[in-house]
């Protein structure tokens, strides 16, 4: 019988063995997420970067922004609809999504809804037979856009606006939307509430208690108990939140998460919306809104006003480019159509978009950190400059900060900087800077705070052959999944 001392060495030595065998073919798995990170169906939309709007409503042939509420459904009669033209010209601008209004604040519905006489089924448009929501669908699942709804909680036509009866209409409407035309994306709730209108002919002025009158916690787990995956858009979130103003500009501090249970929807602090919060406990996407005219709707004296590709541009660099997703809105005109001056403006602007962006001049260069998590090869700092969203580089344990150097090789033209944080582990770096050898020499050519998902930087233009980036304040490990230099002069200058 052997003794314990003689068996126990090499019963130790091939269990280290197998230890060892096992470990280094285990997966390293991934950095630790922090408490407050995005669900799966919000990085999905984050990851769409740009949508559209599309205001059309009887509001389109009166002129007006609001309407009173008493407008007859005889005056919606577009003579050209066509619903895959919108969707057609927003797949070519690059929008992932279209939001229509299926019911704006005068209460005309879209749609022949059964639960009131107030909609399409009323209009000489189809001679009543018509039904725009289920076209703008049919057409957007062609063009492969996906869907979203605008349900105005505002109803200046319907006669129970401000009692309780309204709320059970309300929440018959969105029922109707959600089973009856396959997979919603998004709903949004626009914030105005109350005031004067028609109200069924009663021409008066009512108000309603925001706090308490929708019940939004229960309306919203009706839509998700209808459908898991819809995305509730609000200034609260709760899964999108508005960015606190219409020109769709995010600050430059832009933090995805807030505290929402002191807000109120349609009573936010629209500066607290704009950054957001470091300490927020809720993960929001921020959505930033804005017109390609100054109107939401389409007014024909506002066709010299559309927004110009460069206009659109700062747009973008101020939404998609700090942490936000776009939502641009083009208001369709009387025949129902695009107008042909926002058409070429989208497509111009999405021209130079993909000119800017078409090539990453630090994509595939050699990349070093100073610090890099568990000095795994999962985690090197070549994951920067791989085209690749998903594989990322993180720093060491404990790590707050770090250094990291990328060789661009020969000199390079470049003037405007990409950085991206793998957000599913949450939001963490609050401060970076960026840094380039020009001539041998080292500037400072960025100092900024957040990145989040995409944060992109407009610089004059340089010309160097090193890129040092510094993390310099992170609220946990802090990790980067890519990183890109451009030259949009290029695409300016139409080379
Ligand atoms: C606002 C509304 O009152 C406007 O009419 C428009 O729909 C805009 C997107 O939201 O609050």
């Amino acid at each position: 019988m052997k003794r314990y001392t003689e068996w126990k060495l090499p019963v130790l030595v091939s269990a280290g063995l197998a230890f060892g065998l096992i470990s280094c073919s285990l997966s390293p798995g991934d950095i630790p997420p922090n408490d407050v990170v995005p669900t799966p169906e919000q990085l999905e939309y984050q990851r769409m970067e740009f949508i559209g709007f599309v205001h059309f409503t009887v509001n389109t042939f009166t002129d007006k922004e609001w309407g009173f509420g008493d407008e007859s459904p005889g005056i919606f009669d577009p003579t050209e609809f066509d619903a895959d033209q919108w969707a057609s010209v927003a797949a070519e601008a690059g929008m992932k999504e279209l939001i229509l209004t299926a019911k704006h604040h005068d209460g005309f519905c879209l749609w022949p809804s059964r639960f009131t006489e107030h909609s399409v089924r009323h209009s000489p448009w189809k001679e009543g037979s018509g039904d725009i929501v289920g076209d703008f669908v049919s057409a957007c699942r062609r063009y492969g856009v996906k869907v979203g709804l605008y349900l105005s909680p505002w109803d200046r036509n319907h006669a129970d606006y401000g009692r309780p009866e309204y709320l059970e209409y309300y929440r018959n409407q969105m029922r109707e939307l959600l089973s009856d035309y396959g997979e919603i994306t998004e709903l949004w709730f626009d914030g105005a509430n109350g005031g004067s209108g028609y109200y069924g002919g009663a021409n008066e002025t009512r108000w309603i208690d925001r706090e308490t009158y929708y019940e939004w916690q229960e309306t919203w787990a009706m839509v998700k108990s209808l459908q898991s995956g819809t995305l509730l858009f609000s200034d609260a979130g709760p899964d999108i939140r508005w960015i606190g103003n219409e020109r769709g500009y995010a600050a430059e501090t832009n933090w995805s998460m807030i505290n929402t249970d002191k807000i109120v929807v349609g009573g936010a602090d629209h500066a607290y919306l704009n950054s957001g919060d470091p300490e927020g406990r809720k993960w929001t996407v921020p959505l930033c809104n804005t017109s390609i005219r100054p109107g939401w709707f389409y007014h024909a004296d506002q066709d010299d006003q559309v927004k110009s590709p460069q206009e659109l541009l700062n747009v973008y660099y101020r939404s998609v480019g700090r942490n936000g997703v776009l939502l641009l809105n083009i208001p369709p005109d009387q025949r129902g159509l695009f107008h042909e001056r926002d058409v070429e403006v989208l497509r111009e602007f999405r021209r130079i978009l993909d000119e800017t962006f078409a090539e990453n001049l630090a994509a595939s260069k050699p990349v070093v950190a100073d610090t890099q998590w568990r000095r795994h090869p999962k985690f090197a700092p070549s994951n920067l400059v791989d085209d690749d969203l998903d594989s990322y580089w993180a720093a060491g344990e404990n790590a707050r900060g770090a250094n990291l150097e990328i060789d661009l090789g020969d000199a390079v033209f470049f003037d405007r900087i990409m950085l991206q944080e793998p957000i599913r582990f949450g939001q963490r770096i609050s401060e970076f800077e960026i840094q380039a050898r020009v001539n041998g020499e080292w500037i400072s050519i960025v100092h900024g705070t957040t990145i989040g998902y995409k944060r992109l930087l407009r610089i004059p233009e340089i010309e160097a052959d090193r890129i040092r980036i510094l993390i310099l304040e992170s609220n946990n490990v802090p990790a980067l999944s890519n990183f890109g230099l451009f030259r949009a002069s290029k695409a300016k200058m139409g080379q």
